[in-house]
C-alpha cells in the first residue's frame, strides 16, 4: 500500500468574510455597503433588501434573483434586523480569535476587506487611516503566530455610494475605484502579505448586492464581469510590481456538477453548465475569452463593451492560482435551464447516492478531488481550496461546548480526498481554509444557526448573546490532526490507494 502524506508546506487554516464576521459598524467610521441593507432570513424565508425610491417611498423585496426599480437606493429601516452591521463582532474579538486559530496549529487565515472601511464612499482620493490600521493590525496578529494572511480584496459587496451614484460594476469608473483600494492595500500590507484574491465567487455575482446595479439579468452579469476581469488583471499587474513574489488568484464557486444519467444529452448539458463557471476562470487564468463565450453571449443577447487595450490588459494580467469554494455537488440533465443569471447552478435534481445537510446541500467528499483534478487539468496552475466546510445546527451545552462529531467526519472525508488529489493525481494544492472557522452569519440565509466553525460563538439569529467564543470538539480534533501532520487520517479505506 502506498503511504499518502500532505506536503510539509501545505497551508491549513480557516476563513471568513468581513460582512459576516466583523461588525463594529458605528465605531469604525466605515461607509455602508450594499450588503448592509440585507435583512436576516432563514432556510424557508428569503433574505430581503430594503430600499428607498427618489420620491421617498420605502420598499422591501427578496434580496436576490430580482432587479430593483430604476433609481432605488439601499436604505436601513428601523423595523428590520441587518446582520452585517454587527455580525459576530470579529472587529472586537480578532486578537482572541486569531490566537485560538494559532493554538490549533493554523498556518493560514483568510479574511476579506470591507471596502468602505478604507474608502467609505468608494470614490475618495485618500484612504481612511483607521480602516488601514485595522487590517494592518489583523495582519500583524497573524504574523505574530507565523500565520500566512490570505486576503480577499472584494467579497460579494460594493460601497453603497458607488452603487447608488455610479451604477457599480456596470460603470468602468468602478475599476479606478477598485484599483485605488488595491494600491492602498498593497502599499500598507504588501511587505507582510503574499497571497491575494481579487474577487470572491466572481462567477456567482449579479444585481445590487454584488455588482451595485439595479439590473439583474444577463447583461448586468456579463458586462459587470468584464469590468471586474479588467480590474482583476490590472490588480494582478500592480500587485506583482509592488510586491515581488506575491501570488494573486481569484475565487470561483466551483462545486462540480454531474450528469444525471449517461444519456449523451445529459452528459453534454453537464459540459455546457460547467462552462458557465469556466467562462469566468478561462478569461482570468488564460487571458482571453474562450471560443464558446461567443455562443453564451449571443444566446444572452449581450455584447461585451470591449475597449481598445482591454485584450492586452487581460493577456498581461493572468492569475497565479485558482482558488475556489466547493461544499457539495449538483446534478444536471438535458432539460436543465440556465435560470441562473448570476447564481452558480445549484441542484437541479436530487442525487440519490448522497445524503444532505439540514440545509439540503448534498455531502460529497469526492467532489473535492473531482474539482481539484478538473481545474488542474485545465490550467496547470496551483489551486487553493478557499472554502469548504459543513454548515449545521450545533447544540452547545451550558458552557458553549459543542460535540460536533458530524463536522469531524465531514472534514476527515474531505481531507482524504484532498490528499488523494495531491498524492495520487499529482495536483498542486497550496492550502485549505475551512469556511466560517469562527461561527458567523450565513450569507445565503442570514441565520446564525447555520454554523460552520471550529469555534462556537454565543449569538442567535437576531444578534442576541454574549458573543463568547468556545472551542468545539472539532477544534480539538483539528489540533490533533495538524500536530500529526495529517497522519491521523486512515490510509486504507479506498481501493485506489492499494
Ligand atoms: C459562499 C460565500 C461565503 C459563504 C459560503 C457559505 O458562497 O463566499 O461568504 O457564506 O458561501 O454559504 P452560506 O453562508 O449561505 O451557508
Amino acid at each position: 500500500m502506498r503511504h499518502l502524506s500532505f506536503p510539509k508546506d501545505f497551508l491549513w487554516g480557516g476563513g471568513l468574510a468581513d460582512f459576516q464576521a466583523e461588525g463594529g459598524y458605528e465605531e469604525s467610521g466605515r461607509g455602508l455597503t450594499t450588503l448592509d441593507f440585507v435583512t436576516d432570513g432563514s432556510h424557508t424565508e428569503p433574505r430581503r433588501i430594503t430600499y428607498v425610491m427618489p420620491d421617498g417611498t420605502k420598499h422591501v423585496q427578496p434580496a436576490r434573483g430580482r432587479a430593483l426599480p430604476d433609481g432605488a437606493r439601499g436604505y436601513l429601516d428601523e423595523n428590520y434586523y441587518y446582520p452585517s452591521l454587527h455580525a459576530v463582532d470579529f472587529a472586537f474579538h480578532y486578537k482572541e480569535d486569531i490566537r485560538m486559530l494559532a493554538e490549533m496549529g493554523s498556518s493560514v487565515f483568510r479574511f476579506s476587506i470591507c471596502w468602505t472601511r478604507i474608502f467609505p464612499r468608494g470614490d475618495e482620493e485618500t484612504p481612511n487611516e483607521k480602516g488601514l490600521a485595522f487590517y494592518e493590525s489583523i495582519v500583524d496578529e497573524c504574523r505574530k503566530y507565523k500565520i500566512e494572511p490570505l486576503i480577499t480584496i472584494c467579497h460579494d459587496e460594493i460601497p453603497a455610494y458607488l452603487a447608488d451614484h455610479y451604477g457599480g460594476w456596470l460603470n468602468r469608473y468602478t475599476i479606478d475605484c477598485y484599483l485605488k483600494l488595491c494600491r492602498a492595500l498593497f502599499e500598507r500590507l504588501g511587505s507582510r502579505v503574499k497571497y491575494w484574491i481579487t474577487f470572491n465567487e466572481i462567477n456567482s455575482l449579479n444585481g445590487y448586492i454584488s455588482l451595485g446595479c439595479t439590473r439583474y439579468d444577463d447583461y448586468s452579469r456579463y458586462v459587470g464581469a468584464h469590468h471586474m476581469f479588467i480590474a482583476s488583471a490590472l490588480a494582478v499587474k500592480m500587485c506583482h510590481e509592488m510586491i515581488p513574489g506575491s501570488m494573486v488568484g481569484a475565487m470561483y464557486a466551483s462545486s462540480p456538477c454531474y450528469p444525471l444519467t449517461c444519456k449523451p444529452k445529459d452528459v453534454f448539458k453537464q459540459m455546457q453548465v460547467r462552462r458557465r463557471t469556466f467562462y469566468f476562470s478561462d478569461v482570468m487564468m488564460r487571458g482571453y475569452y474562450p471560443g464558446y463565450a461567443k455562443t453564451i453571449l449571443e444566446e444572452a443577447g449581450v455584447t461585451i463593451p470591449m475597449e481598445e487595450g482591454d485584450e492586452e490588459i487581460l493577456r498581461e494580467g493572468t492569475l497565479d492560482f485558482y482558488s475556489f469554494s466547493c461544499y457539495r455537488s449538483t446534478t444536471v440533465n438535458e432539460n436543465t435551464v440556465f435560470p441562473i443569471k448570476g447564481l452558480e447552478i445549484m441542484s437541479m435534481d436530487t442525487n440519490p447516492y448522497l445524503e444532505t445537510t439540514a440545509w439540503g446541500w448534498p455531502k460529497d467528499p469526492m467532489s473535492l478531488r473531482y474539482v481539484l483534478n478538473e481545474v488542474w487539468d485545465r490550467y496547470q496552475k496551483p489551486l487553493f481550496i478557499a472554502e469548504n466546510g459543513l454548515g449545521e445546527i450545533d447544540k452547545a451545552d451550558e458552557n458553549g461546548y459543542v460535540e460536533d462529531d458530524y463536522r469531524i467526519e465531514y472534514l476527515k472525508e474531505h481531507f482524504k480526498e484532498i490528499r488523494k488529489a495531491i498524492c495520487l493525481d499529482g495536483v498542486k494544492v497550496l492550502g485549505y481554509t475551512m469556511w466560517g472557522c469562527i461561527d458567523l452569519v450565513s450569507l445565503g440565509t442570514g441565520e446564525m444557526k447555520k454554523r460552520y466553525g471550529w469555534i462556537y460563538v454565543d449569538m442567535d439569529d437576531k444578534g442576541n448573546g454574549s458573543k463568547k467564543r468556545t472551542k468545539k470538539k472539532s477544534w480539538y480534533w483539528m489540533k490533533e490532526f495538524l500536530e500529526s501532520g495529517g497522519e491521523i487520517l486512515a490510509q486504507d479505506d479506498d481501493p485506489l490507494i492499494l
